[in-house]
């Protein structure tokens, strides 16, 4: 593996930028409660930028008089640093991270009133930083009025800073690609030790806890978002994270949950029996979500788009949704109505990286679907959700909730399915349940 070239990425950036001053603030501590926080979190594009993971930096990329990478920092505090962490400091920051010119944070409001001068246009996130971006735009109110040269001038023009930086994002380097490989092997053995440890008795925090455990025990970083451990008819929920059900005889077990390395997301769904074997309804509304899934990896190529996927998908899966007798009429009739919503209400896929729904443009400049290149990745994920409260249901498929999710990345001769080592089929799940759960302990 090779360190990642952030300076490129910067330089990347300033090119785009003609006449402009680009602010990209890192994220700060968010309260949980009293004097509590969260974990921190640093903001996707800050850290995509400078690879820096402290609180509360700022970077800023200038064009004029010099095209200048300067990046704002916390103070060096032998004191703040006992109680909450060493931090880097602007002096061992300039020499680490390869910008022209550290500042601490302290000095920002004073340095970027002289920074902004020269500039025609302002590139911020104009939606999500309020507090950075109204400080910014008063000092600009401020030198607005005292105008006279284009030295003395502060930029009249604001633009959203992010599409610039999504596009930039949209396709992996080799290291980007190779931590989310490296993070696919906890994830990878989380799912199969998940399968090993579920049984009637079991509760869905237990699962919970092993798969935490294996996600933070060796090189992956902990989860890359909420898991969900959802036994029968919390399947169909789509984003219950309650994860603290018994697990029963007879219940299909649904876990998405994905590890992640350096920021980096994996995004894993799996369904399987409780007890390690599939009934016969269940394992055919399994099939149909797999032939699906199938379908739609197999449309997983340079020049298509996750529209083209999703909807290869929805037809395998109305199809299905006749067969099972949930639906009536063809294919085509149920498309068109988009009666197969009903039972499949969310999208086949979407990038993945960074962020888990990755900041990547759905869609070009001109509004037309982007289509997939090489380095990019997604996942693939359908489902079928028959909530037990559905009386217009038959009644033997109510309370099954089922989708598989893969992460596929798009190559030149086609793609590659980072997760396919973990059991999908009805057979590898099922043995993969019959596993005893301590030997991915070791
Ligand atoms: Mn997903």
């Amino acid at each position: 593996m090779f360190p990642t070239n952030f300076k490129e990425r910067r330089e990347k950036l300033l090119n785009t930028l003609t006449d402009a001053i680009a602010i990209i603030p890192g994220a700060t501590h968010v309260t949980k409660s009293h004097d509590t926080e969260y974990p921190f979190r640093q903001n996707s594009n800050f850290k995509y930028l400078t690879g820096f993971n402290e609180p509360d930096s700022i970077l800023v990329l200038t064009s004029y008089p010099d095209k200048k990478s300067i990046l704002f920092v916390r103070e060096k505090d032998p004191f703040m640093e006992m109680w909450s962490g060493r931090r880097m400091g602007p002096d061992k920051a300039l020499e680490i991270l390869e910008v022209d010119e550290t500042y601490t944070v302290e000095k920002f409001p004073e340095m970027i009133e002289k920074l902004l001068l020269g500039h025609e246009k302002l590139y911020m996130d104009l939606f999500d930083e309020p507090k950075t971006f109204a400080m910014v735009r008063d000092i600009c109110k401020k030198l607005y009025h005292r105008k006279k040269t284009r030295a003395s001038s502060p930029p009249k023009n604001f633009f959203h800073v992010n599409p610039l930086i999504e596009k930039m994002r949209l396709v992996k380097d080799q290291n980007e690609i190779q931590f989310m490989k490296t993070a696919m092997i906890a994830t990878n053995k989380a799912h199969r030790a998940a399968m090993a440890l579920a049984a009637p008795g079991r509760n869905e925090k237990e699962i919970n806890a092993l798969m935490q455990y294996l996600f933070t025990k060796d090189l992956s970083q902990g989860n890359a978002y909420d898991n969900i451990i959802a036994s029968g008819d919390n399947a169909n929920i789509l984003h219950y994270i309650e994860n603290n059900a018994e697990l029963k005889d007879g219940d299909l077990l649904l876990i998405d949950a994905g590890s992640e390395l350096n920021l980096y997301a994996t995004d894993i769904t799996r369904t399987f029996p409780v007890n390690g074997k599939f009934t016969t309804v269940q394992a055919e509304v399994y099939e149909i979500v797999l032939e699906a899934q199938k379908t739609a990896i197999s449309h997983a190529w340079i020049g298509r788009t996750l529209k083209e996927v999703h909807e290869h998908t929805c037809r395998v899966l109305t199809q299905g949704l006749i067969d099972l007798k949930v639906l009536k009429g063809s294919v085509d009739e149920n498309i068109e109505t988009a009666a197969f919503r009903k039972y499949y209400p969310h999208g086949t896929g979407h990038w993945l990286g960074l962020d888990v729904h990755d900041q990547n443009p759905y869609q070009t400049d001109e509004y037309e679907e982007t289509k997939f290149e090489d380095g990019v990745i997604f996942t693939v994920e359908p489902g079928l959700y028959f909530p037990k409260s559905d009386a217009t249901l038959p009644e033997h498929l109510r309370g099954i909730g089922i989708r598989i999710e893969d992460n596929i990345l798009i190559t030149q001769n086609g793609h590659e399915n980072l997760s396919a080592m973990i059991p999908k089929e009805i057979k590898e799940i099922e043995e993969a349940c019959a596993k005893d759960y301590k030997e991915f302990l070791l």
